[in-house]
């Protein structure tokens, strides 16, 4: 990839007589030439980094010196930062950031080829050294273990060598034919660099393969509830183009977590422990939870970043073992815990409040969604799912590991950072039709969105045109109260631009409040307000 920018086109340029008359001066040449070696540290970096994620889709994908990399800077990112990053590019947080780390990592191997250009040894140290943060970063991570070394020693192998090379023959290279001392041409170098250039994606492609090929199925047999939810009432996506439906198809729930590759979870190793201030430890297999009695409950789940009107909630049928049957098995009647603690099978932690999970509420060990088993992006083989607090208290995917125990003695990741440890989901409601900024023909224009407020249930949803009155909307089938509702109303859109917001009411009569605050640090308010042109 990066050798296919500008080193290239001066390597072969050398031959034009224009520029051979250039290569005199003294300034010239070595900005040329370091040009030339910026290319090989370039192209050795990306085949380190091409054969180590390969080697990492092999053994433990989030070791690959990019995912280590990356998921790190995701961890030292600060709030701010972050909550911007999800604002700016929604659900490209991720690629965005890859990108920014990716790019960064080959300006420092450009630097690393020139030196090397000038100075072998230290060039090769320098290659070495990058590889060997990779390494520490990866060696760190939470649930990280010995193998993960692995794939940055390989990168540092692998890119060292190339590296090598690559200046070697720069050093041997003649201007002509292959010279007959054995020298290659330039244009043999620029091949060689190409060739390598390309293993390193060919590499890195087969490591991304290797890794989703090794995550494999996730056909589980799931229990039939023995206590399923009533019929699903028909919602109201055919009377109301353009609303969010009732039930999110599964492919398109939103997803949120601090990840850059999925887990790898082996269903039949995988286990669910519970510890800490418990009568006895235990740990459950997926059998052991299957066969537990599991119940059928449709609930929308809620991320604490989603700004108003935003796209990061999403309802469910969700089938799981009552939260409280699990913790039973290790008892704790005598706990003087004040938090779960969850980790997921890398080491990541959730804390949900004990006493709000079972304070009679649905809380799940959840392991179907929409009478599937979970998918790999939603927490396969087993999450949390807590109604009415937002997703990063409650809602631990490819959980591993339930301790009960204090905040006191100890710190989930989003505490860490100066979130709320409880974090119930604020009382909020969105326009989905029409779109902001859309253009309507005047007449009969149908404004319609969803509302939710978990665990009190929607009472009513007004909407105001233009600042005026709040008029009542007609609510869509109710499904219960920790599941959103949708809602719809007729506007006779006259000529002109136009702002339309919606607010909900709860069943106790509590009003979405105006006032406008940001995610941080329990939940965003406000209503949600657009523009249309009407012409
Ligand atoms: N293991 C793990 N679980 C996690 C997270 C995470 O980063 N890691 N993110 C949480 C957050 S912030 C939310 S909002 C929900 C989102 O669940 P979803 O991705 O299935 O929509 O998962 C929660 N569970
Ligand atoms: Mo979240």
């Amino acid at each position: 990839m990066g050798a296919e920018q500008g080193p290239h086109n001066v390597i072969s340029a050398r031959g034009h007589p224009l520029c051979r008359s250039l290569r005199t001066p003294h300034v010239l040449t070595p900005s040329r030439t370091d040009l030339r070696h910026a290319s090989y540290g370039v192209v050795s970096t990306l085949l380190g980094m091409g054969a180590a994620h390969l080697l990492a889709g092999l053994t433990v994908p989030a070791a690959s010196p990019v995912l280590a990399v990356g998921s790190t800077v995701i961890d030292l990112t600060p709030t701010p930062l972050k909550e911007w990053a999800i604002r700016t590019f929604g659900s490209a947080d991720k690629i965005v950031l890859v990108g920014s780390v990716v790019v960064v990592v080959l300006l420092l191997a450009a630097l690393t080829g020139v030196l090397a250009g000038r100075r072998p040894t230290a060039g090769l140290i320098a290659l070495v050294g990058l590889a060997a943060v990779a390494g520490a970063l990866a060696a760190t991570r939470p649930a990280a273990g010995p193998l993960d070394l692995l794939p940055a020693l390989l990168a540092a192998a692998v890119g060292a060598t190339a590296l090598w090379w690559l200046t070697r023959l720069d050093d041997r290279a003649t201007d002509g034919p292959p010279d007959g001392a054995g020298g290659p041409s330039r244009r043999g170098v620029v091949l060689a660099t190409g060739g390598l250039a390309a293993g390193a994606v060919a590499l890195g492609g087969l490591g991304r393969w290797a890794a989703s090929y090794r995550l494999g199925g996730t056909d589980v047999t799931l229990p039939e509830a023995t206590g399923p939810a009533p019929a699903f009432p028909r919602g109201l996506e055919e009377r109301v183009p353009g609303i969010t439906p009732l039930r999110t198809p599964t492919r398109d729930f939103y997803r949120v977590d601090t990840r850059l590759s999925l887990p790898v979870v082996d269903v039949d190793e995988w286990t669910l422990t519970i510890d800490g201030d418990v009568d006895q430890e235990v740990t459950l297999t997926f059998a052991d939870l299957a066969a537990m009695g599991v119940v059928e409950r449709d609930i929308t789940l809620t991320c604490v970043s989603n700004p108003v009107g935003g796209p990061y909630v999403g309802g469910a049928r969700w089938l799981g073992v009552p939260l409280r049957d699990v913790l039973d098995k290790a008892g704790i009647s005598r706990t003087r815990a004040d938090q779960i603690l969850s980790t997921d099978v890398d080491g990541m932690t959730i804390s949900t409040p004990l006493r709000v999970a079972l304070d009679g509420r649905d809380s799940l060990i959840a392991i179907g969604m929409n009478g599937e088993p979970l998918p790999r992006e939603n927490g396969f083989p087993a999450r949390m799912v807590v109604p009415g607090l937002y997703g990063f208290v409650s809602a631990c995917k490819w959980i591993s590991r339930m301790t009960l125990t204090t905040y006191d003695d100890e710190l989930a990741y989003w505490t860490e950072r100066d979130w709320v440890t409880d974090a119930p989901i604020k009382l909020s409601s969105r326009i989905d039709t029409p779109r902001p900024l859309s253009d309507q023909a005047p007449g009969k224009v149908v404004i319609g969105g969803i509302a939710w407020a978990q665990g009190v249930g929607i009472g009513r949803v007004e909407v105001r045109v233009d600042g005026g009155a709040w008029q009542r909307a007609e609510l869509g089938p109710e499904v219960d109260d920790d599941y959103w509702r949708q809602w719809f109303l007729e506007w006779d859109a006259q000529p002109g631009q136009h702002f339309l917001a919606c607010r909900a009411v709860d069943k106790d009569g509590q009003v979405q409040t105006p006032v406008r605050t940001t995610p941080f640090p329990s939940g965003s308010t406000g209503v949600h307000e657009i523009a249309v042109n009407v012409s």
